[in-house]
C-alpha cells in the first residue's frame, strides 16, 4: 500500500485563487493540491489534502496522522502567530512535518514574524508563493527517501 502524505491548510487557505491574489497568487487550493500529487504519484506516495478554519479540526487532523502519515506539510495560517496548541500537537508527531507560508511572512506585519509552528518542525519555506507547496513536498519526499 502507497504511503501517504498529508498537506493540510489552516483559515482562509480555501479562499486562494479568489481574494488577494498580490499577496498569495491566483492560483486554487485544488490547483495546488493537484501540482503536488504529481511529485507525490512520481514517488509513489498518495497525497491526501485537508484544509479547516478550525483550530480543534486541524489538531485533530494531526493527530490522525500520526497513525496514517509517512510526513506532513502544513500551512497552519494565522494559528501560526498564535497557536500553542498546534505546535504542542506538532511536536507530538514523531514523523516529519515542513512548514509552508505563501508569504514572506518576515516581510509582512510584526505580529506575522513569529510562528509558533516553526520550531517543532524539519523545515520551514516561506515567500516562495505556492510554489513552495512543491518544495515542501520535495524536502518531505527527500528527507522519507534517503
Ligand atoms: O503566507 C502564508 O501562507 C500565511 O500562512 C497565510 C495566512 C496568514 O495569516 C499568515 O500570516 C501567512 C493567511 C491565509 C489567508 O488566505 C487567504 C487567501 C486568499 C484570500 C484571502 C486570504
Amino acid at each position: 500500500m502507497a504511503k501517504t502524505i498529508l498537506i493540510i491548510n489552516g483559515p482562509n487557505l480555501n479562499l486562494l485563487g479568489e481574494r488577494e491574489p498580490e499577496v498569495y497568487g491566483h492560483k486554487t487550493l485544488l490547483d495546488i493540491e493537484s501540482e503536488c500529487r504529481v511529485i507525490t504519484e512520481k514517488y509513489s506516495f498518495k497525497l491526501i489534502a485537508k484544509q479547516s478554519n478550525h483550530e480543534g479540526e486541524l489538531i485533530d487532523a494531526i493527530q490522525e496522522a500520526r497513525k496514517s502519515a509517512a510526513g506532513i506539510v502544513i500551512n497552519p495560517g494565522a494559528y501560526s502567530h498564535t497557536s500553542v496548541a498546534l505546535r504542542d500537537a506538532i511536536a507530538s508527531v514523531d514523523v516529519p512535518v515542513v512548514e509552508v507560508h505563501i508569504s514572506n511572512i518576515h516581510a509582512r506585519e510584526e505580529f506575522r514574524h513569529y510562528s509558533f509552528i516553526s520550531a517543532v518542525v524539519d523545515g520551514v519555506i516561506c515567500g516562495c508563493g505556492t510554489d513552495g507547496y512543491q518544495y515542501a513536498i520535495q524536502r518531505l519526499i527527500s528527507l522519507l527517501v534517503h
